[in-house]
């Protein structure tokens, strides 16, 4: 898979991609990424990117131009389809459901958009705008660093332990069950006493169990979606009627019931 990103701080996105797990992706060949900087694709002296907004108004727009050579140039670069992403508030949320269907195409573009925002007609040449969460950032450099993050755990041998990315906590739909290492006290802080159990099958069990109470509590939204086996149907129901024993009595001492 191969992907370009178009930028005006291509310093900021390359020392990103050159750490961790992406770094090694891409000096391994797994993953090819081209960093673009839109300056290069300008015609003036001043390798300008911006102007002002047409109708008036605070703040500068980003000029179609630079980016339409920009695509054309990494168009004909690349043999096959490129698929053109642009990273904006505007955008559809980005998920690990999208990462995956983002990893399915052979090119990506992603186009990093910076000041108020980019000139409308450029988005006639753009496949997928999306948004990385509802709050504004000063650019899209970070969008697409979290995007191309995302995507690469995807590529088969980028992250060492497929086991991992398989469990992954949106993987399942799930979020993650509770993690600890040694030492197995600290303070009076003790790791759970199944964990050190030995006990394979109990310890499966209670980390499911743990990863469905939390989504539970926290992201109840998940479990819609989420694919459960029998186990953990099972686990869930428990948990549930758990809850409901428990909000039953908090709203019975409320409501000053108990202990009358
Ligand atoms: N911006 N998810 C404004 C974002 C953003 C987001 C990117 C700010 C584009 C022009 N992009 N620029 N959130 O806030 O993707």
């Amino acid at each position: 898979m191969t992907i370009d990103v178009v930028t005006i701080f291509p310093a900021m996105v390359e020392a990103a991609l050159a750490v961790g797990i992406v770094g090694r992706a891409i000096e391994r060949g797994s993953l090819e990424v081209t960093v673009r900087d839109l300056r290069a694709f300008t015609a003036d002296r001043h390798h300008v990117v911006d102007d002002v907004p047409y109708g008036g108004g605070p703040g500068m727009v980003m000029k179609p131009e630079p980016i339409f050579r920009a695509l054309d140039v990494i168009e004909a670069e690349r043999v096959g389809d490129c698929h053109v992403v642009l990273t904006s508030p505007q955008g559809s949320r980005f998920t690990q459901e999208v990462a995956r269907e983002l990893g399915q195409h052979e090119h990506v573009v992603v186009l990093c958009g910076r000041y108020e925002g980019i000139d409308e007609r450029v988005r006639a040449r753009v496949d997928e705008e999306l948004s990385i969460g509802d709050y504004v950032l000063s650019g899209g450099e970070l969008p697409a660093l979290v995007i191309i993050d995302a995507v690469a755990r995807l590529i088969p041998g980028v992250v060492g332990d497929e086991q991992s990315v398989a469990e992954d906590s949106f993987s399942r739909g799930l979020l993650d069950f509770p993690h600890y290492t040694r030492p197995a006290v600290v303070g009076a802080d003790r790791v759970p006493d199944v964990l050190l159990s030995g006990n394979h099958a109990e310890i499966r069990r209670w980390r499911k169990r743990e990863s469905l109470a939390r989504t539970l509590a926290r992201r109840p939204d998940l479990l819609k979606t989420a694919t459960l086996d029998e186990e953990e149907r099972r686990l869930l129901a428990e948990l549930k009627e758990l809850k409901e024993l428990k909000d039953g009595r908090i709203a019975e001492l409320q409501n000053g019931k108990t202990g009358q």
